[in-house]
């Protein structure tokens, strides 16, 4: 696949993250943002105390909307991964999360799930995050900020510890390290219908919501090369599915529109154990 987004490509791959400008239609931007609205309305109360740092975190298969489905295989963002080289990826987990009006910061959080795997410390496209956010963002409503090379470089904020009940997913405890100023930390303001691309390994957070209007990110997970990643991370990805019957069911319900990019593996191969903290090679 000819990659014809070159200089994006290197700053993903270098960087950590890109971003490609108007990605949805206005169209899109509006749909979305009433099915956000739905979805929130959908949830228990006790959610929004459990993640007052990210305001909700709702995967897409526990309220099934259509305009979720359609998200997902956008032909425009399916495009974009093509321009990047990736023209056969594979989707996974994708949640709505949305900051009330006057709302926390989010932590510094990284996502890499395979960090017991030796492909977590090369450049080879592992698992990537499409981010749309449905307002314009800035740092007084909450924009997303990024250290960026993180994903291949050891920060301090690789060793700042969580606990159970430390008081950070539900911003208890906004003097916590993982809400403090990161060295080297740059904001990702963007314009509703932008779409951020990141590395999951990428240390990543949002600034607080000072402002009276909601702020909605639709976060989707794909495996962008899908085929050329090894047995035992396709046997982690695959299970992570199917162990959930929730997840499972939304599969067969919108087969008929994202089935292509569901993973499938057929393989003896044991799953790589699930580890979210990078080992001492990432140095
Ligand atoms: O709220 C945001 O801007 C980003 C949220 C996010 O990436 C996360 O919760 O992992």
């Amino acid at each position: 696949m000819p990659i014809t987004a070159k200089d994006k490509r290197e700053q993903l791959i270098r960087d950590g993250y890109c971003i490609f400008e108007n990605v949805l239609q206005p169209e899109m931007v509006t749909k979305l943002n009433a099915m956000s609205e739905w979805t929130i309305a959908q949830e228990d109360p006790a959610h929004f105390d459990q993640h007052r740092a990210q305001g909700c975190l709702i995967p897409y298969w526990r309220f099934p909307h259509p305009a979720f489905a359609e998200l997902i295989v956008y032909p425009r963002a399916m495009g974009v991964l093509a321009e990047l080289g990736f023209d056969r990826p594979k989707v996974w987990s994708g949640f709505v999360i949305s900051k009330p009006p006057h709302a926390p910061p989010l932590f510094w959080r990284q996502d890499g799930v395979l960090w017991d795997h030796p492909i977590s410390y090369t450049d080879q496209p592992q698992q990537y995050f499409l981010m749309y956010y449905l307002v314009d963002t800035n740092r007084r409503n909450g924009c997303l900020r990024v250290v960026p090379g993180s994903h291949l470089k050891r920060h301090a904020l690789h060793g700042v510890r969580r606990k159970a009940d430390d008081g950070v997913n539900n911003a208890s405890d906004l003097d916590h390290a993982a809400f403090q100023y990161a060295e080297g930390e740059v904001d990702v303001p963007v314009k509703a219908g932008d779409v951020v691309i990141g590395d999951s390994r990428l240390m990543h957070s949002a600034h607080a919501n000072q402002c009276n209007q909601r702020r909605t990110v639709l976060t989707i997970w794909y495996w962008p090369g899908y085929d050329e990643l090894p047995e035992d991370v396709k046997r982690l990805i695959v299970n992570h599915i199917t162990e959930r019957e929730d997840w499972c069911r939304w599969v067969d319900q919108t087969r008929h529109v994202t089935g292509a990019l569901v993973p499938v593996y057929d393989g003896e191969a044991e799953q790589v154990p699930w580890n979210t903290n990078p080992g001492e090679s990432l140095q």
